[in-house]
């Protein structure tokens, strides 16, 4: 192998450790590695607006398609090289995205999306919440409408200002129970601009005392408590 070969991929090598994949799908007491669509390495995606930013770049299908609660643990686990946790400082979200037909034959394009967490900044000192974790998750609003979703997570390293690099898994899951909930709906790419503040901002001068995590609002699927008290 050429000496410049040689150099090239020690360099690789080091900045990989950095990396992390959300590998496993915890629903519920349950986690799942055969329903996540698996990352091909543990690089980062840097395109906003690139379709690889839905499920990252050519995942490996998932092989099963896990049957969950509205109202249930959802979320994802970290596994990186050399350590299972979030490493790079920023933000994160969970999203649902509504499957036109089965889960397992959707390739989430289209206005499906909704984002049901997320975690943003702790100020005084700034920091990232999610910071270390190993595995975050939420639960799915009980609201949600029963049927076959992906679920997809992103979190978002800030830790090279102007660079920020995408941590990406989707995976399949089928929703039962549920309810009539209706949250508004984004596609992906188009839900977050390059040019969000979240994104462009340096996290580290001046240290930021304000932070709003990219993309749409949170859903929680709650009923309108005023159309209720009116009742
Ligand atoms: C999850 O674990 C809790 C505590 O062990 C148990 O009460 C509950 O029934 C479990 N739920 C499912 C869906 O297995
Ligand atoms: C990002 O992706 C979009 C859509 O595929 C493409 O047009 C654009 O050239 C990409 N930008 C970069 C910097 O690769
Ligand atoms: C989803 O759940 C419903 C209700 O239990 C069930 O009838 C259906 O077969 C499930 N679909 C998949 C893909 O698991
Ligand atoms: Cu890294």
């Amino acid at each position: 192998m050429e000496f410049s070969h040689l150099i090239s991929l020690v360099i690789l090598a080091q900045s990989a450790t950095a990396h992390y994949i959300f590998y496993n799908l915890v629903a519920g007491n349950t986690t799942s590695t055969a329903a996540v669509r698996t990352p091909l390495d543990n690089f980062p995606l840097e395109n906003v607006t690139s379709n690889e930013i839905r499920c990252n770049v050519d995942p490996s299908p998932a092989s099963e398609t896990i049957t969950i609660a509205a109202g249930s643990t959802i979320g994802f686990q970290v596994e990186s090289e050399s350590n299972n946790r979030i490493f790079h400082e920023g933000p994160a979200a969970i999203y649902l995205g509504k499957a036109p037909g089965t889960a397992a034959s959707w390739d989430g394009s289209g206005a499906h999306w909704f984002k049901i967490d997320e975690w943003g900044a702790t100020f005084d000192p700034f920091n990232f919440i999610d910071m270390g974790a190993t595995y975050l998750t939420t639960t799915i609003p009980p609201n949600t409408p029963a049927g076959e979703y992906l679920v997809r997570i992103e979190q978002i390293g800030l830790h090279l200002p102007q660079a920020p690099q995408w941590y990406i898994s989707c995976a399949q899951i089928n929703i039962t129970g549920g309810g009539s909930g209706n949250p508004s709906k984004v596609s992906i790419p188009g839900y977050v601009s390059p040019t969000d503040p979240g994104l462009t901002l340096n996290i580290y001068d001046p240290v930021p005392t304000a932070y709003m995590v990219p993309g749409p609002p949170v859903w929680r699927g709650f009923v309108d408590l005023q159309q209720n008290y009116s009742e």
